[in-house]
């Protein structure tokens, strides 16, 4: 990590480091380009054309065709290249791959809070193995924050409300900084923390050491102690609905409109349940804004995705937690109503689609 050289950019540790300073060495060395070109001229054309000296002074051009297509051309060309290439980064951070490891972030004045799938929780660090892809899940409990990690040339805001995502995958073991990006109060300076990238071995070792129920599994108790399942389980008296592969779901909503069931739905459906009702239910389940912190609602939505559409959901326990994140998304599902029409076939397709599904996590 130590260099005895002038370091002009943080260390490169992560699959999209390198892109990132290829680009931007292209921009800084186009604008570094016409900036020279453009002083050196005017410094010369000032001395060369200054009031007294004897230069030949021929007059006004009123246009050159060749010479203005060229100053079009070329800039355009050069700026087509800034776009697409950054395009093409940006797509690719923007796109976390499918078998990514989850990871739950919330920012609050002044710390970090993380939380891994299996329960295991820290602060202002952050453990991740060498190699592997993971996917950071952000939310905000005050503020808006930034998550930046200049070794891995990835940032993102984290916003009060909704959730950012941002993925990366470290290319070297080591131990990076962590940075809060964002103004967020009086010790704003004092957000940080570290990275601590970890070969798979010692990754296992330590994320098993621990005696934390998992996200899902503490989000299963809350589903029981916050009262979800009188209304949400089969055999309640209050309907609500079913909520067995609800996750990446299609939600058709009172209004006609259809809306993909991620996280910022899952949130606004505790915290705010009638601001989208869904298709066939009454404004019944009541509000517990201010009732569960963002790690609850965060434990909550971890236990719905858990939730594969299979007719019990007792078979939790057995699944491997490394699957928990990624759940397979149901295409789309029939349409919610009270009663649920799902095919037998459907459930099937389901069930025997989900282990092969899972098989990359291990
Ligand atoms: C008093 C009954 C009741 C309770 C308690 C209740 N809900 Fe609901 N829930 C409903 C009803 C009714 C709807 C459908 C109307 C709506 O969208 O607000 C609903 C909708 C939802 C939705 C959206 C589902 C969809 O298909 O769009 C989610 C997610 C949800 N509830 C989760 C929960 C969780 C988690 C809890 C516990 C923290 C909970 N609910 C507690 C009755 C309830
Ligand atoms: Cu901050």
């Amino acid at each position: 990590m130590q260099s005895s050289t002038v370091q002009f950019l943080p260390e490169q540790a992560s699959s999209f480091a390198l892109q990132v300073d290829l680009l931007y060495l292209y921009l800084t060395a186009v604008s570094a380009f016409f900036t020279i070109g453009i002083v050196g001229f005017i410094i010369f054309f000032s001395i060369k054309y200054r009031r007294r000296s004897d230069a030949d002074r021929p007059p006004m051009t009123v246009s050159n065709l060749l010479l203005e297509i060229t100053w079009i051309v070329v800039p355009l060309a050069l700026s087509f290249v800034m776009f697409i290439w950054g395009a093409a980064i940006f797509f690719k951070m923007a796109s976390p791959p499918k078998e990514s490891m989850d990871v739950y972030v919330t920012g609050k004045q002044w710390m970090w809070k993380i939380q891994h799938v299996n329960g295991h929780r820290e602060i202002n660090e952050l453990h991740v193995p060498v190699g592997k892809p993971v996917r950071l899940t952000m939310t905000s409990e005050d503020v808006i924050h930034s998550f930046f990690i200049p070794a891995f040339r990835i940032k993102a805001d984290v916003i009060p409300g909704s959730y950012s995502k941002l993925w990366f995958e470290a290319t070297k073991p080591g131990k990076y900084h962590l940075f809060c990006a964002e103004y967020c109060g009086t010790k704003h300076s004092g957000m940080i923390g570290s990275i601590i990238v970890m070969e798979q071995r010692d990754y296992d070792a330590w994320l098993g050491n621990t005696k934390d129920s998992s996200l899902a599994e503490a989000g299963q108790k809350l589903f029981k102690t916050m009262g979800c399942v009188s209304c949400h389980s089969a055999d309640s008296d209050i309907k609500g609905p079913n909520l067995e592969g609800i996750y990446g779901k299609q939600v058709r909503l009172q209004d006609g409109s259809v809306i993909t069931a991620e996280e910022r739905y899952l949130r606004e459906s505790l915290l705010a349940p009638n601001a989208k009702l869904t298709e066939g239910f009454t404004a019944n389940m009541p509000s517990y804004q201010g009732l569960m912190t963002e790690e609850q609602i965060l434990q909550l939505i971890s236990y719905m995705r858990t939730l594969t559409p299979v007719t019990t959901n007792t078979g939790l326990k057995t699944l491997p937690t490394t699957a928990l994140g990624q759940t397979p998304k149901p295409e789309v599902t029939p349409v919610q109503t009270p009663k649920p029409v799902t095919t037998p076939t459907a459930t099937e397709n389901k069930l025997s689609g989900s282990p092969k599904k899972s098989e990359p996590a291990k």
